[in-house]
């Protein structure tokens, strides 16, 4: 910012006093008729206006277009999302849930549209050619227009509120379809999501505008439509007022990304209901609410009722089964009106804060979750139904029982998924402000908190906590509202919390942004329980477990930050979580990896050539970008399904029998390395045996930095003394760099006894040293020897730390099979903790004093360390092993807390590791 010495409230009241920025194109629709504020009310009484009259004009008088206002035009109020048929339709299923192209007043305009790029909103001309195709839905970035950029928490644009670049990518897109328009009915155009502000035409006719990417915009296009052909023009704008309010992590993607359809329906039809249940002994209890025009007969069940309008009606199920994720029971709710039939899936349930226990159907639970954005590494933001059906069912299969719709509502047919399998959905709203902390050029609470209190947003926000509530309020899976992710808290957040507070007394509010603003908001009435990003286990005691001011449910919205090798501290908290019944659960940072797949491989953050970006830090998921599971989603199955502890390390140990004659070694007395070892005359090692102590994890981001100043990556061994025996060498020895003390002391042994061959490894860190990644040996062996078995923790990689979905074991596998190649950014992976056997199929066995961890893979530490993409890893000419005496735990620090102190490596350590030939 160039004036740094304003705060940002009068900053942005300087900005709108003084400038005009970017609305010169709308100055000839500017005929003012209200302000902003009149306006709002306006558009929340859905007092329809017209378009060339809407105002342009904020409280001070200033003109703008109505992208840079909070405002939607011409659209119908938000309601629940529901699909009618008709009367005499025959609904079909599709993945379990109901199928709307199976209704005959549904019509789908998704299919291929004409599209043409504009640098400017200016440059629209509704009458142009087109000359280019795109899908719909879609992000325009993935079919070469603009360009991808992945950006964490920073603002794309200026931080200048409500204004956006002159230089604003705008996409013109048209289709024609075929209507058979009948006298007596009405048409809805339904938009479930366009990022980020649009403009509608019909048949050469403005009907209006819309924002928030994650949200319906349904218009009534009845007076517009003709009958035969029409067509539909249709103006996407990349940056608008809405940009501000929906900075959230993950790719910054543009164009009609969700579903559009029309609606056919009677004049007169059903617009909005509500649904809630309850239970009275074993009878299960709906109150429905008609809040339409026309009388609705309701059936659930047998039972029958006539609802008039704006009245309730209750209905009763005997033997209701409550609806669980374990056993998600839904019974059909079918409304009748006007010739049409809405089919609604009733599950009874209640949600209820008790004391600081948060109960389902009045018995505690605890969330299992993690959180989700929709995204797809072949169409970005644009997620199929497939895409949907697929993630449910591994979030079964992985014992996961709830997710957090990170950081916006997700597509509808989400929710009906999660209604149908058995998943509680703690359901966000479009609004996060996180740029506002960065906007000095450094996180700054206080520019954060200065945005949340000015009251320039309450529209914005406010619009999207209604559209939250009124789109999935009927959602039996919906338990929790979030008011949004990492936008502090302040005056522009009361209105629309009090809107849902006041609609719904069945539900509770989350919000995580009211422990990082001022703290006279950290106990607000209008949210419901403590939450957490990535505390510490001694946080969440300290602030909430042991502080008896504290008497509110705790949940962690965002913890085991699951990026790359990670999630070694999830059964800590999860020990926790079970002993405490004021702990009502944690959502994983997060399902999936965010990153495009090409001809390349997966890319991220920079390989776009953007000019800010976040780089890898989108590739944070549980699982890969297409849906393979890494180990941190086994962690999380086995610490969900209930296992907290490791398998206690019992197995039997086979007995290493060699049937060399002869061993012979050969060692480089200036480096300590062993060269040679000849069994019978053959060749053994096809790459020399050496310390080992570098590794690269996402989760040590942190520690690059430290590590740097200690220059491991330009450490080397230096030997004092070899002395060399008849059957092999002794060194001692130091690991050290240009200009720095020996980071570590070493005493290095190689000896010979017939067919065996004992290494012997005794090490010391130097005080000053903290955080050493691991310490051991590394060494190739031919490709050909590529089988390998172990007793430790297998079959998937373990740590310290992470090897609770392990099982103790004798296991077998291969270099290829072992290394974990769904990380986006290679890095070390594949070891197996605690080993006691290993042998790499008939070449040699390994066994110890102590036990070891080791791996055996196809790339070698230093590939694994330095290489950005998986797609540009090369296969190492040979096989490559790594025996650590002692490996640092992963933990999960890539944006969770350091690594717990028992986890570090031993400062000395020694071990001989015995290899029979
Ligand atoms: C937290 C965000 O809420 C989430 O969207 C994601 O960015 C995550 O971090 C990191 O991947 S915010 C962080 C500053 C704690």
């Amino acid at each position: 910012m160039s004036i740094p010495d304003q705060s940002v409230k009068s900053r942005i009241e300087k900005i709108t006093r003084d400038e005009n920025l970017g609305c010169n194109a709308f100055r000839r629709y500017s005929k003012a008729n209200g302000t902003l504020s009149e306006m709002a009310e306006k558009i929340r009484d859905s007092v329809a206006l017209d378009l060339r009259e809407a105002i342009f004009l904020s409280e001070d008088g200033r003109e703008a277009p109505a992208h840079e206002t909070f405002l939607r035009y011409g659209t119908e109020p938000h309601r629940s999302y529901y699909v009618p048929f008709a009367e005499n339709d025959t609904p079909t299923t599709l993945h379990g849930i109901l199928d709307r192209r199976s209704s005959s007043r549904f019509l789908s305009l998704d299919g291929i549209w004409q599209i043409r790029q504009h640098a400017h909103v200016e440059d629209f001309d509704l009458n142009e050619a087109l000359d280019a195709e795109i899908p719909v839905p879609s992000c325009v970035q993935m079919h070469g227009y603009d360009r991808i950029q992945y950006l964490n928490a920073r603002y794309p644009i200026p931080a200048i509120p409500p204004h956006v670049p002159y230089e604003n990518p705008t996409w013109h897109y048209r289709r024609f379809f075929d209507l058979e328009k009948k006298a007596g009915e009405r048409y809805y155009l339904n938009f479930e999501g366009v990022d980020s502000f649009f403009y509608l035409y019909v048949n050469g006719v403005c009907k209006g505008y819309s924002q928030i990417s994650h949200a319906t915009s349904e218009f009534d296009v009845t007076e517009l439509v003709v009958n035969g052909e029409n067509r539909i023009d249709v103006q996407v704008l990349k940056w608008s007022a809405a940009t501000y309010l929906e900075c959230q992590d993950k790719f910054r993607f543009s164009g009609i990304f969700r579903n559009i359809y029309l609606l056919r329906r009677p004049e007169k039809h059903i617009t909005d209901y509500s649904v809630e249940t309850d239970f009275e002994g074993t009878f299960g209890v709906l109150r429905f609410y008609n809040a339409s025009d026309l009388t609705v007969r309701c059936v659930l069940e047998g039972e029958e009722t006539e609802v008039l309008p704006r009245d309730l009606a209750t209905l009763r199920v005997p033997n209701a089964h409550p609806w669980t994720a374990e056993n998600p029971a839904l019974y059909t709710l079918r409304l009748y009106a006007g010739g049409e039939m809405i089919e609604e899936q009733v599950g009874f349930r209640t949600v209820k804060i008790e004391g600081c226990v948060f109960k389902l159907n009045g018995q505690p639970i605890k969330l299992k979750g993690v959180n989700r954005h929709d995204f797809s590494c072949d169409t970005g933001a644009t997620v199929s139904l497939d895409d949907m059906a697929r993630d449910i069912r591994l979030m079964k299969e992985l014992n996961v029982n709830a997710v957090r719709t990170s950081h916006y509502p997700n597509a509808p047919e989400f929710y009906q998924l999660c209604d149908r399998f058995g998943i509680y959905v703690m359901d966000e709203a479009d609004v996060e402000m996180h740029g506002a902390s960065k906007i000095s050029g450094a996180s700054n609470r206080a520019d954060w908190s200065e945005y949340a209190e000015n009251e320039l947003f309450t529209l914005g926000i406010g619009d999207r906590h209604r559209a939250l509530y009124e789109r999935d309020k009927n959602r039996p899976s919906v338990i929790i509202w979030s008011l949004g992710n990492e936008s502090s808290f302040g005056k522009a957040f009361f209105e629309g919390a009090r809107y849902i507070r006041a609609k719904d007394s069945t539900r509770p509010i989350h919000y995580e942004g009211v422990q990082k603003s001022d703290p006279q908001y950290y106990n607000s009435e209008l949210v419901d329980m403590v939450s957490m990003m990535y505390p510490s286990i001694e946080t969440i005691r300290e602030k909430v477990l042991d502080n008896p001011e504290e008497n509110r449910p705790f949940v962690l919205c965002e913890y085991t930050h699951a990026m790359g090798n990670s999630c070694g501290d999830i059964a800590a908290y999860w020990d926790l979580i079970y002993q405490n019944e004021q702990m009502m659960g944690a959502f994983v940072w997060e399902w999936a990896d965010h990153a495009i797949r090409t001809e390349r491989g997966f890319l991220y953050g920079g390989d776009f050539g953007e000019d800010v970006h976040d780089g890898n830090f989108c590739a944070d998921g549980l699982l890969t970008p297409d849906r393979r599971i890494k180990s941190a989603a086994l962690e999380m199955q086995a610490v969900y399904g209930g296992k907290i502890k490791p398998d206690a390390t019992e197995a039997d140990l086979p007995t290493p029998v060699g049937k060399a004659e002869r061993v012979e070694i050969v060692a480089d007395e200036h480096t300590g390395d062993l060269l040679s070892i000849k069994v019978d005359g053959r060749e053994v090692l096809a790459a020399p045996m050496h310390l080992n102590f570098t590794r690269y994890t996402d989760n040590d981001r942190k520690l690059v930095a430290e590590w740097e100043r200690y220059r491991l990556s330009h450490t080397k061994p230096h030997i004092f003394s070899c002395e060399r025996t008849d059957n092999g060498y002794s060194f001692v020895g130091a690991l050290a760099a240009n200009t720095l003390a020996p980071v570590v002391a070493f005493k290095l042994a190689y000896t010979v006894h017939q067919n065996k061959l004992d290494v012997t490894l005794q090490y010391s860190l130097a005080d000053f040293v903290e955080h050493f990644p691991r310490i051991g040996v590394e060494f190739g062996v031919d490709r050909a020897f590529s089988r390998f078995a172990y007793v430790g923790y297998g079959p998937c990689e373990s740590y310290v730390d992470k090897c609770v979905a392990a099982s103790y074991a004798y296991h077998e596998s291969t270099a290829e099979d072992n290394y974990e190649d769904g990380y986006v950014r290679p890095q070390e992976s594949g070891s197996h903790h605690a080993c006691r056997y290993l042998a790499v199929k008939d070449l040699f066995a390994v066994t110890a004093e102590a036990a070891f961890s080791c791996s055996v893979n196809p790339y070698t530490t230093a590939q694994l360390r330095d290489t950005k993409h998986h797609g540009e890893l090369t296969e190492s000419p040979f096989v490559n092993v790594c025996i650590d005496l002692a490996m640092r735990g992963v933990g999960s620090a890539s944006c969770g807390p350091v690594l717990d102190e028992c986890y570090e490596i031993p400062r000395k350590g020694k071990n001989t590791l015995r290899f029979v030939f």
